[in-house]
């Protein structure tokens, strides 16, 4: 239905890549990546639209690791175009999502103020919103969704739709010449070309200009078995140590890191320029030391989710067999993997809950489990309902415990009972 590719070679240092020219068949020895996990067929994690053939579609999902720089990314690659233009994800308006913001920006002023920022990714606006209500002067935003962004416009944050790329980053440009801070928060692993996104960035940022990345940590995704964010939005799984080797050869360097807890264990890595005027923060060496993953750990992982996996067909099993109801809560991208991955259908699961009005009235991408509004989970009182959305749990523990008053037991997939 549409064209999907695979890259060639590593994404961040180029291991692997064909070394022979196009139609000469490499060597038998040629440096190749490492198949290290596989969920085999699975949709697209957020084709939540009413579009019957994209939300049937099925794609092989499989990570590859690269032994060079330590980099984890996927075997495919599906069009941007496809999974972003009308994308169903907003930035969680949530109170875990808040405090996030507040740390993230004490992290930013411990280097620079900023009063005028470029966010590529910015989603509907909200942490360009926030940033504003803090003393930002001047914010310009840079989304591929057109629904997005039309809702950022209204809540007046100027938004240029387009993926990053030297058109619309020029725009940005235009409306924030050489900005104080750049920040990218969950965008790195959506990119396929990332050598391209460096280069972008070097046009539009100056000497003082701080950019600041937020991505998922591949040593806690490995650490806590969080396979269920491995999806096909997510094309690279990061060390410090890629990331490093992606700089290489580039006018950046990595300059202070910050692990946050936000989405499973996340790192704010800061990138100075190699001229600007001050050394490395000590974090930087601190957390390079404490990474070494190998390919090993990712193979171990694939155990552990097989387990997880069981773990949850299991108690559902049981608890089905036993007369009782399951529902799930938070119909996230991870809760399409989870759900996929133990083939569940609406047998097995009653609904999944939702707060997003886009979401609400679909079906979990590859199933027939339908999204429905949160209220639901009160009305209909499933006896137990898996967290899609573990990510929030203190929070929706704390905001749904009438819920669980009245007898209800929400299921963490990567834990036991709650
Ligand atoms: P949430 C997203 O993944 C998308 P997802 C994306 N691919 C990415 O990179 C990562 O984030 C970082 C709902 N919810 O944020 C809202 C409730 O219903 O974990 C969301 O649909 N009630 C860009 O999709 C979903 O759960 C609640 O109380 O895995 C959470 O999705 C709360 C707090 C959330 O991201």
């Amino acid at each position: 239905m549409f064209k999907l590719h695979g890259r060639k070679g590593c994404r961040c240092c180029g291991f692997g890549a064909p070394k022979t020219p196009p139609g000469i068949k490499a060597p038998a020895n040629a440096d190749k990546l490492i198949p290290v996990f596989s969920l085999g067929l699975q949709p697209l994690s957020n084709a939540f639209a009413k579009d019957d053939e994209l939300q049937s579609a099925h794609y092989p999902l499989e990570v590859l690791f690269c032994p060079k720089c330590t980099l984890a990314q996927l075997s495919i690659v599906v069009p941007p175009e496809i999974l972003y233009t009308n994308y169903t994800y907003t930035t969680s308006r949530s109170a875990t999502m808040q405090r996030h913001f507040e740390s993230l920006l004490s992290f930013i002023r411990s280097e620079q103020e900023p009063k005028s920022v470029i966010e590529i990714g910015s989603n509907d606006g909200y942490f360009l919103e926030y940033l504003k209500s803090q003393g930002a002067e001047h914010v310009c935003g840079i989304d591929p969704s057109e629904n997005l962004s039309e809702i950022a416009r209204k809540n007046l944050i100027q938004t240029i739709c387009g993926v990053f790329d030297k058109e619309t980053a020029h725009l940005a440009a235009d409306c924030v010449p050489v900005p104080d801070v750049i920040v990218a928060r969950h965008v790195f692993g959506h990119v396929d070309d990332l050598k391209d996104f460096v280069k972008t960035l070097d046009s539009i940022s100056g000497n003082h200009t701080l950019i600041l990345i937020e991505v998922p940590w591949a040593k806690r995704l490995l650490e806590r078995c969080e396979f269920d964010t491995i999806y096909f939005e997510h094309l690279s799984y990061f060390t410090i140590k890629s990331i490093a080797s992606l700089l290489d050869g580039t006018p950046f360097r990595i300059h202070k890191i910050h692990e946050f807890p936000v989405h499973g264990g996340a790192l704010g890595i800061m990138l100075r320029r190699r001229d600007y005027e001050s050394t490395p923060h000590a974090s930087v060496q601190n957390m390079i030391s404490q990474e070494g993953i190998s390919k090993m750990d990712w193979e171990l992982m694939g155990e552990c989710s097989s387990r997880v996996v069981e773990k949850l067909v299991s108690l559902v099993r049981t608890a089905k067999a036993a007369g009782k109801t399951v529902a799930g809560y938070g119909a996230s991208a991870k809760m399409t993997v989870l759900m996929n991955a133990c083939k569940f259908t609406r047998k097995e699961i009653a609904f999944v809950t939702d707060t997003t009005p886009m979401k609400q009235g679909c079906c979990i991408p590859g199933t027939d489990i339908s999204v429905v509004d949160p209220g639901m989970l009160l009305r209909e009182l499933p006896d137990y309902t898996i967290l899609g959305a573990w990510n929030f749990s203190t929070e929706i523990l704390e905001k749904e415990s009438l819920y669980r008053t009245k007898g209800g037991v929400f299921v963490n997939p990567h834990e036991n009972a709650l």
